[in-house]
Order: C-alpha cells, then structure tokens, then sequence
C-alpha cells in the first residue's frame, strides 16, 4: 500500500481542520500514555460516563483541568467519586500551542492557552457517536493526540450528524486539529481497528488525548 511505502501527508480534511499523521515520536507516545496511566487511576480516575437518557458511552474517559460530564464542566468529578479534577499540566498546555502552530500556523495560536484535557480509552468494541464539542466557551482549535489501536475517526459537518464527512484513518502518534469554521463540526469514532497497536508501545486498545482552551 502506498501508504506504507511513502510517509502520510498532512491533509486539510475541511477548512480549519488538519490531520497531521506521525506527529508525535514513539518516545513521546511512551511518555504520554505513561501519563494516561497516572491520570487514570483514582481518584477522578478513569469511568464510565453515563448520558441523560440512561444510557452509557462505550468508551471510558478521565479528565484534567475541569471534570467534563454531559453536558458542561466542574471542578471534581459530579458524576463519580466527587474528587477533584486532576490539574492540567503545563508541559500538555505547551504541547497543544506547539500542535496548533503546527497544524494551523502560529497566528492560530493565539488564544491557545489550554487548560482542559478530556482523555477517551476504548477497548475493542468502544466507539463514539457523532457529537459537536460545544460545551467551551472559547473558539480555540480543539487538539486531538492518539495513540494505540488505529480508528476510523469521522469528521463531519457544522449542521448535522449526517453527510457530507470525510472518514479519516488516525493511528497512533497523529494530531488533528480542528478550529476556526470547522471548530464545531460534528465528529465521531465509529470504530477502532482491534490489534493495530505499535508493539513497543504495549498498550491494547486506543486511548484519545483532546486538549480544550475552557474559556471559563
Ligand atoms: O477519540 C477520538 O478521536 C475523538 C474524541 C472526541 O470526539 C471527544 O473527546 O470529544
């Protein structure tokens, strides 16, 4: 496949948001999903988040910063074990401005100051339907960082969880960031490709690292 022979290129995949394949080094994915680990464990560790409806999302989350639950933001986890949030490091607000000087260029850069970091692990089966992330109160690019299993990720349009959307594979160690017009685009994980780990990660299944300015 081409893709295994020339490197991946940079895509604009809609004005505003821009997949970056490779972006992060293996050593760098090592020491972000040493810190996923960190983060996940109690308390405010990783769960399962309930949606109003009664339902629950397949993919587990824990969060840095501000507790997100459906649908806005608090200072401990609402929605679990009531414990604060754990802070927001500085190193991963740095790495968001460097992702969006990156993707977009530095005048994008402007208001990124993140301060808020939603963390998804899915196992095999978990997937993510097709939502808009509207509960900040800034415009700043959201930054998505992956690592593990490859997923068909989905990134639609600014109206509705239909067509047009472009489906874009993300592996591990890949940025996308999406700001601007496509800042409020619906978008999705319809499915993870089971086993597509790198091995010397040593991770099984697929963790998403989105970083958010709260504008809070
Ligand atoms: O897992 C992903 O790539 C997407 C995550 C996402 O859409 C979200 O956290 O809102």
């Amino acid at each position: 496949m081409d893709a295994e022979l020339f490197p991946r290129a940079r895509t604009e995949i809609a004005p505003g948001a821009v997949h970056l394949p490779d972006w992060l080094t293996a050593d760098r994915q090592s020491e972000l999903l040493d810190a996923c680990r960190a983060w996940a464990r109690p308390p405010a560790g990783l769960r399962t988040v309930r949606t109003p409806g009664g339902g629950t999302m397949t993919s587990r989350q824990v969060c840095l910063g501000r507790h997100w639950y459906p649908y806005g933001y608090a200072r401990t986890v609402v929605d679990g074990d009531g414990a604060p949030v754990k802070e927001f490091p500085e190193w991963l607000g740095e790495l968001g401005r460097r992702a969006v000087v990156d993707t977009l260029g530095p005048e994008a850069a402007t208001e990124a100051a993140y301060d808020i970091a939603l963390i998804n692990f899915y196992d095999a089966d978990a997937r993510m339907g097709m939502h808009r992330d509207s509960d900040e109160k800034s415009d700043a690019p959201v930054v998505s960082l992956s690592l593990g299993d490859a997923c068909l990720f989905r990134f639609g349009n600014t109206e509705s969880r239909n067509r047009p959307y472009t489906d874009v594979e993300l592996r591990s160690g890949d940025l996308f960031v999406f700001g601007g017009d496509a800042r409020l685009a619906y978008h999705g994980v319809p499915r993870v490709q089971a086993g597509t780990a790198p091995p010397e990660l040593g991770l099984t299944g697929r963790l998403n690292v989105t970083l958010r300015v709260s504008g809070l």
